[in-house]
């Protein structure tokens, strides 16, 4: 079942719109930046929210960064595997990765031969539902559930996300 983060916390409902960006440092490609368009349209198409990119980090909503290690916000990354991403409940719209993971864009012929492989999409849709605010799941098909092994790729919302996100909005 579903979980929300304590005292719920979810973004504002005058809100329907919101906004992320992508830290220019990191210089991400157009392929890249469109798995987290597409991880974001699949809670968009059962919600009303909707999210659109803006070319302002300081100011969107949801600010997307690859960091390495420690990164100054007391939760550094671990390097390969271990922690591959977090991202903070509502309002705080935070979502870092971890840049020593062997990221996976699917359609990008990357060799999954490596036992270390992460699919992003997996990772970026669970992570949205995060900051849309809901916690972990114990159904093990959900997206929100704790875990996921390397190598795989699990990117469809299932029945239990989707009961979980349409009570929260
Ligand atoms: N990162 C954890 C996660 O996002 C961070 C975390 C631990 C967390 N406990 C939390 C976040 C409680 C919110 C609330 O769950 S992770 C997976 C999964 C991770 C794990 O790097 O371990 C995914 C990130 F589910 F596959 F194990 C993405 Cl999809
Ligand atoms: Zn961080
Ligand atoms: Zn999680």
């Amino acid at each position: 079942h579903y979980s929300f983060f304590p005292g719920r916390p979810r973004w504002p409902s005058n809100k329907r719109t919101l906004t992320y960006a992508f830290l220019p440092e990191n210089q991400l490609t157009d392929n890249v930046k469109a798995v987290f368009g597409k991880a974001f349209n699949r809670w968009s198409t059962v919600t009303q929210l909707n999210f659109t990119q803006s070319e302002s980090y300081r100011t969107a909503d949801i600010k997307i960064a690859f960091f390495r290690g420690d990164h100054g916000d007391g939760e550094p990354f671990d390097g390969v595997l271990g922690t591959l991403a977090h991202a903070f409940s509502p309002p705080s719209g935070f979502f870092h990765l971890d840049g020593d993971e062997n990221w996976v864009v699917e359609g990008m012929n990357t060799p999954l031969t490596t036992m270390s492989a992460v699919d992003l999409e997996s990772v970026a849709v669970h992570e949205i539902g995060h900051l849309l605010g809901l916690g972990h799941s114990s159904v093990e098909e959900s997206i929100m559930f704790p875990t996921i092994s390397a190598g795989t790729r699990k990117v469809e919302l299932a029945s239990d996300d989707i009961e979980g996100i349409q009570t929260l909005y």
